[in-house]
């Protein structure tokens, strides 16, 4: 007995140490030379080729490995039963992820904002999906609720050395998710508002308010026999369920790109007015004809400051549905994607923390695939921003240790 557990325990070492000499190719024979030989040949793809992940980008189940860290992290939430009209957004973050297969590090220089994002000094890093049920609401809020703290919280990787950069920007990691419908902003905002200890400004791209009360949709059966509030969670009512929570700061949080029908008029009572109460300010579709892109951009900046934590919620449907037809509750009369981009440009300088991009659903798409094309160019704006704000951090004096270049 004894000598069969010895020989059972030196099998299982010896197979962890083969395991751990073939992580090491030297070991096993291989010169470093010929390793670098197959890397330079093999290590690398085309546009068309690979495992979809978003641009190309390592992939890590970061959730399930807590010692992965990165900078930023794009994290998809494939969640779409909290809608009101059309479903079908689970499927947004694969369609985002194949539709940004020709963005890379090889061509990945964004010249609107004068960087590339991925040969920078920040780790970008696709963390995969969330694993939500589609099943239970309330669980799936706290299965999300739940990884925004695990991957939000996680600390980068330059402040494990003794070069901690001493700026706060560069202190933080921060995720940009792809939606997912747009009810996944509660739980990033719960996440972001505990991490930081205040409210959470957001910047929110919609066509929509999506600050509507729950009794605004149809609702004769919440009754003091059905005390479940489970049905306030909705991907048009979670911005009123945050502002309830207190996650969101009240006078330097914005809408931009709105034109929804409202429920009651432009009064003191309707929509607008319980939007005003939360301390939103609103910016319409329309006002691009009299402000321009600049003038939305500037409008913006001046509401938010260049400081405050700020989340930056982007449903696709801010664009036209004609050029981004691929969503759950489109809206005729939208901005053009160029038009959004160059107001996304232009609010580069605010202190993101975080960023969603959603509402995609492939299949009211078109063949083209021009929604999640348009999505995934957003979600590279994006990271041009969180990067750019970063290499402009390093240069006050906040270098972090291990930077790739200087761009
Ligand atoms: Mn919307």
């Amino acid at each position: 007995m004894r000598c069969s557990l010895i020989i059972a325990l030196v099998a299982i070492f010896s197979c962890l140490s083969i395991a751990h000499s073939t992580d090491d190719g030297k070991e096993q024979g291989f010169s470093q030379e010929h390793l670098a030989e197959l890397q330079r040949k093999w290590d690398t793809d085309f546009a068309f080729s690979g495992v979809s992940t978003f641009a190309h980008l390592p992939h890590v189940r970061c959730l399930s490995s807590p010692e992965t860290a990165y900078d930023i992290a794009i994290i998809g939430a494939p969640f779409d039963t909290a809608v009101s009209y059309r479903p079908g957004a689970r499927f947004g973050p694969r369609a985002i992820r194949a539709a940004s297969s020709r963005q890379s590090t090889l061509r990945g220089f964004n010249t609107r904002a004068g960087v590339n994002p991925y040969n920078s000094w920040a780790t970008i890093l696709d963390c995969g999906d969330i694993p939500i049920t589609p099943f239970d609401n309330a669980l799936a809020l706290h299965q999300m609720t739940s990884a925004y703290l695990e991957l939000g919280t996680r600390p980068p990787p330059s402040t494990s050395t003794s070069l901690s950069p001493s700026s706060p920007y560069l202190q933080s990691s921060r995720l940009i998710t792809l939606g997912g419908d747009h009810s996944i902003a509660l739980p990033a905002l719960r996440a972001l508002s505990t991490k930081y200890s205040q409210p959470i400004s957001v910047v929110h791209f919609d066509a929509h308010l999506d600050t509507w009360h729950p009794a605004k949709y149809p609702s004769a059966w919440l009754n003091e026999s059905d005390p479940s509030t489970q049905s306030f969670f909705t991907h048009g009512t979670m911005f009123w369920m945050a502002a309830n929570e207190g996650l969101i700061a009240a006078g330097s949080s914005v809408h931009a790109g709105l034109r929804c029908r409202l429920t009651d008029g432009d009064g003191e009572t309707g929509d607008h007015a319980d939007d005003t109460a939360a301390g939103w300010v609103r910016i319409a579709t329309d006002d691009i004809d009299e402000l321009g892109y600049a003038g939305i951009a500037q409008k913006i900046v001046e509401q938010v400051g260049m400081e405050n934590p700020v989340y930056l919620s982007i449903d696709i449907d801010t664009i036209d549905p004609g050029l981004a037809p691929g969503t759950g509750t489109p809206e005729p009369g939208g901005w053009t994607t160029r038009e959004l981009v160059r107001i996304l440009r232009g609010i580069e300088g605010l202190n993101v923390v975080g960023a969603d991009v959603v509402e995609v659903a492939p299949s009211y798409d078109g063949v083209g695939e021009q929604t999640a094309q348009a999505a995934a160019q957003i979600v590279f704006e994006v990271l041009s921003s969180m990067v750019k704000r970063g290499i402009a951090e390093q240069k006050k004096g906040g270098r972090a240790s291990g930077a790739k270049d200087e761009l």
